[in-house]
Order: C-alpha cells, then sequence, then structure tokens
C-alpha cells in the first residue's frame, strides 16, 4: 500500500532508468540511478527535511517502486494527494497520468488503468512562484516546496459513492437533516443512510447518480461550547462511507451572526499553517497545540489564513469545538483580468468546499485578502462569491479587504456580494497614528456585520523597551490594547481575529527583531507567549 512511503527524491527535470528508450527504440544513456537518489520521508517540505534545500524552490521529482495486488475486477484505484506545493505531475510505469495545480487543496487521479503488478510511480512538483497563479508570487509567508501532505491509493468499486453531504437544513427549526449524495455513475439505486445514535436508517432514492433526502431527527446542536459529533453511514451496493458530524445552523440576519439562533460575538485568532521544524507539514499534535492557545486565549474561533491548511484542521475544530474561517489564497495582487487564473482560483475554491462540507467547525468561506478594489477584481471575487454561496448555501461568504485610505473608512464594492465583510486595518503599525482608528469606525456605515480580520504588531519575544520601541512586547501589547479599547465599542463589529497566534517564517521580514520570520505573533515560533498575548486573554474572558 502507497502510504507515508519511503521516496526517494532527486532536483533535477531530467531521470533516466536503464530500460528507457528514445522514440527509435535506441537505449538512452544512463548518468545515475534511481536507487542512488537521496531518501526522504513523505509527506514532508523539502525545506525543513535538509538545510541545503531551505530556499530551494522549483522543480523535485519524487519515485518509487510498489506491488499492487487487484482485489477484483470491477475495483477502481484512486491516487489521492492531500496536497503539493504547487504545480504536480504523475507519471506511472513511464505514463503520463495527470497534473494539478493549487498548493494547498486534495486531488484524485483514478490510476486503474496505470497500474501492473510492479509499478513505479513518479510524481514532479514545482514550487516555482509565478504571478498568474494563486497565490501569485509575492505573499507574506513561505514558500514551502514538496508533497506535503498525505499520499494515500484508495480501492472502490467501479460505482461508488462520489460525493456525500450532509447538514442541519437551514431554518427548519433545527429538526431536520438534509443530506445529498452523488454516485460515479448516472444509474439508479438505493443508498442508506445510517446514524445508530439517533435510531436513523433512512433510504435514499437515487436517479441517474445523485439523490436527496430530508428527515426529522432529535439531534443535539453542535457548538463551541458543546462539539457534539455523530457518526454517520452510508452505503450503497458495494460502497460506503462514513463521516462523523455535526449539526448547526449559521445564518447573517440584519447586522448579527446568529449561531444556532444566537447571536454570536467570534472571538478569534487568524493563524498560519506553519512550523519551525515541519514547515506546512505541521502535524496533528502541532495543530492541537494551536487549539489549545487559541482556547486559553478565549477564542471561539480561528481564522485558518491565507490558503486551505490540512483538512485535519477542520477535523479537529469540530471535535474540540472551535469555529472556523477557511479561505484561498486570492491574496494582493492577483492577476484579476485572467481567465485562466480565476479557474485555478475556482477550483481551489471548489476543493476546498467539497473536502470540508460536512464540518461543522467551518462557519465561513473567504474569497480573498487585501485586493485593490478595481473593476476586474470586483467581477473576480463577485464571482467567487456567488460560486461558494450556490455550492453552499450552510455557511456565510466573506473576504479580508482593505480600509479605503483616502475616506478612512470601511468601504469596499465587494461588500454587496459578501455576507459578512473582513477587515485588515493596521492602526498602531502600518498606519502609525493611533488616532485613525476611532475615526475610521466613525466614518463607516457598513450594512453588513464586521470581522476585523487582521491588526496587530511586530514583536520579538523577549525584546522589551517602552511603547513606542518598535519590535518589543511592550510596543506590541499597547497596540493591542489601544485596538481593543476601540473595538469593543463598536456594534457593527462582530468579530475578531488580530494577526496573529503564532511568529511564522517569512523571508521578506529582514530586520533585527525578525530574522526572517513575521514576528507579529502573541506566541514566539518557540511556543513563549508574549505580553499581548494576555491583553488578548483578558478581553475574550470578560466578554460573552
Ligand atoms: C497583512 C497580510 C498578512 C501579513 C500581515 C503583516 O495585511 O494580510 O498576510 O502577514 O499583513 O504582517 O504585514
Amino acid at each position: 500500500m502507497f502510504r507515508k512511503g519511503v521516496i526517494q527524491i532527486c532536483i533535477s527535470a531530467k531521470w533516466y532508468e536503464e530500460n528507457y528508450y528514445d522514440k527509435e527504440g535506441n537505449l538512452l544513456p544512463v548518468d545515475f540511478y534511481f536507487d542512488e537518489w537521496d531518501t526522504i520521508k513523505l509527506p514532508c517540505c523539502w525545506n525543513t527535511f535538509d538545510k541545503t534545500f531551505l530556499l530551494y524552490e522549483g522543480s523535485m521529482i519524487f519515485t518509487r517502486t510498489f506491488f499492487f495486488e487487484k482485489q477484483n475486477e470491477n475495483e477502481r484505484v484512486f491516487l489521492k494527494i492531500g496536497a503539493a506545493n504547487y504545480l504536480c505531475r504523475i507519471f506511472l510505469n513511464k505514463k503520463y497520468v495527470g497534473m494539478h495545480r493549487g498548493g494547498s487543496t486534495p486531488f484524485y487521479f483514478d490510476i486503474t488503468d496505470f497500474l501492473t503488478h510492479d509499478n513505479r510511480i513518479l510524481i514532479q512538483t514545482d514550487s516555482t512562484r509565478r504571478n498568474e497563479q494563486i497565490p501569485p508570487a509575492v505573499t507574506d509567508w513561505f514558500n514551502y516546496g514538496g508533497i506535503y501532505r498525505d499520499i494515500e491509493l484508495i480501492r472502490v468499486p467501479e460505482k461508488h459513492i462520489k460525493d456525500f453531504k450532509i447538514f442541519l437544513e437551514p431554518g427548519s427549526g433545527f429538526q431536520k437533516i438534509h443530506a445529498e449524495v452523488t454516485l460515479s455513475k448516472k444509474t439508479d439505486a438505493t443508498a442508506v443512510l445510517t446514524i445508530d445514535e439517533l435510531g436513523i436508517q433512512e433510504e435514499i432514492m437515487i436517479k441517474n447518480g445523485s439523490g436527496e433526502i430530508t428527515f426529522t431527527a432529535a439531534f443535539e446542536l453542535w457548538s463551541p461550547e458543546h462539539p457534539r459529533l455523530y457518526q454517520v453511514s452510508l452505503s450503497c451496493e458495494n460502497d460506503s462511507v462514513c463521516d462523523k458530524v455535526g449539526f448547526r445552523e449559521l445564518r447573517v440576519e440584519n447586522m448579527d451572526i446568529l449561531l444556532n439562533g444566537r447571536p454570536v460575538f467570534l472571538k478569534g485568532i487568524s493563524c498560519h499553517e506553519d512550523s519551525k521544524t515541519n514547515g506546512k507539514a505541521v502535524t496533528d499534535e502541532e495543530r492541537m497545540e494551536n487549539i489549545r492557545l487559541a482556547k486559553e486565549l478565549g477564542c471561539n474561533f480561528m481564522r485558518v489564513a491565507h490558503y486551505p491548511h490540512n483538512e485535519r484542521m477542520a477535523q479537529l475544530a469540530d471535535e474540540l469545538g472551535i469555529l472556523l474561517w477557511e479561505e484561498i489564497p486570492v491574496y494582493w495582487n492577483v492577476h484579476f483580468d485572467s481567465a485562466d487564473t480565476y479557474a485555478d482560483a475556482r477550483n481551489q475554491l471548489h476543493e476546498l468546499v467539497t473536502r470540508d462540507f460536512n464540518r461543522a467547525s467551518v462557519i465561513i468561506w473567504s474569497v480573498g485578502n487585501e485586493n485593490e478594489d478595481t473593476d476586474d477584481r470586483l467581477a473576480f471575487m463577485k464571482n467567487l462569491a456567488d460560486f461558494a454561496r450556490k455550492t453552499d448555501p450552510t455557511r456565510a461568504v466573506s473576504a479580508a479587504c482593505l480600509v479605503n485610505f483616502s475616506k478612512n473608512a470601511i468601504e469596499d464594492r465587494l461588500e454587496k456580494y459578501l455576507d459578512i465583510i473582513g477587515v485588515n486595518e493596521y492602526c498602531g503599525w502600518y498606519t502609525a497614528d493611533l488616532k485613525m482608528l476611532p475615526a475610521l469606525f466613525e466614518n463607516s456605515r457598513p450594512e453588513k456585520p464586521v470581522i476585523i480580520t487582521e491588526f496587530g504588531a511586530d514583536a520579538l519575544a523577549g525584546n522589551r523597551g517602552t511603547i513606542t520601541d518598535k519590535g518589543t512586547e511592550d510596543c506590541q501589547a499597547f497596540v493591542y490594547e489601544k485596538q481593543i479599547e476601540n473595538i469593543r465599542k463598536i456594534s457593527y463589529i462582530k468579530g475578531m481575529t488580530p494577526w496573529i497566534l503564532k511568529d511564522f517564517r517569512c523571508p521578506r521580514r529582514t530586520a533585527a527583531t525578525q530574522k526572517y520570520y513575521n514576528t507579529k505573533g502573541l506566541v514566539s515560533a518557540d511556543g513563549v507567549r508574549k505580553l499581548a498575548f494576555y491583553v488578548l486573554r483578558d478581553f475574550y474572558h470578560s466578554v460573552e
């Protein structure tokens, strides 16, 4: 089974094996052998694997051999790659299987017809940053390379369950569950949905490959305080899938965000997927530690920025009880006039929504971060927002917008197409004058609830000084105090996710107090809590 195997790597776009021939049948020369390549354990980011590769960006080839035994004539075998940054091309037994672009979402290839008993797989990943990609070349985080999430072979019957969505039917008075099934073939069938703990066993009639059902059930609601999950299973002929699912309702009504019918203030924190030792290939322990830190702060909400994090994050958030904002990397200076770039962004959104649809913790899809308000950007992001809303009626759509600096106001034409307005403002830091903050809030007349998706200040852990000494914990804590003092008075602000839980690797950050890290974390990359951590903690523990 091809799962977390030992993979061989080589930095080269060329590769040879003794038995490779050119088109005329001439033996190709060999100047190295797969067996001599370096060995790496996947998944991982090559940058943290070996310091030779720390700053390497480009193409890397991974290969291994494996045996495969068919279990029956009708099975199909899919190769799933949890994420590979950014382009990924797959070859199996010297044949090209396909390619995927997008560095943070999972993808699947049906490799049944490529498999034999003895197999050699070869996967090329290319982490080159390009302006036409999502994200574009310039970002404020580290561009880790590699296949950094799980690789799996999945066996399914030829006619299998392709998609299964289950959720609390919005507006049903918290009484009804809705489920939708899609099969791999456009045929008729009957599927059976079971939730043992609720005594539910429902038949779903499938016509032409799809079916749905709505039924009444006496379930407990999922919430951060009570993260109740139910074991759900679905079977259809020879196939079955299962999931652990919570049922909750999220609505935006007038100026309120309602969770299970009650207004909620989103006490949040932003976080990257980044660890000192593992890069983006963070472990479950590291993810749980981040959630634990957020809970210590008193959070009920996390903004997992700026790209889809590992699917385990949403599963753990479901289990541990924390609401999530999930985001695609439509970040800064995107080629908004390019149809190709739009297709890339939309595909990443589609893969994210499909992956996490059944996660109760995820309440907001964000379609971008800090993009200048131009006509092309408006059309591009409106289409993404419409797409998210159409594919998912159970969540809110948002984006982290810029302040309109010419008016010092929360004002962006995209607001019309969002359910919740996200705003990044750096009063006290990039906008040095803190007096701009009360003015910003007074100047604004948002017609939808606002989340302050970013504010913050850099501070090197242990670096102390006065409140005006940039890069000190004291200055960072002061910015947090002033921000909180202002934000708490504003009734249209329904949540906040300050920037950021932990310091993260960032080659653009060259100051002596940064050392190639963005040090706006409340906690250092080594886990040291800074003064501002306690400022935010005291605030969150003082509000409902
Ligand atoms: C921002 C960006 C975020 C940066 C942050 C900063 O506005 O959204 O990606 O890391 O500011 O530290 O400058």
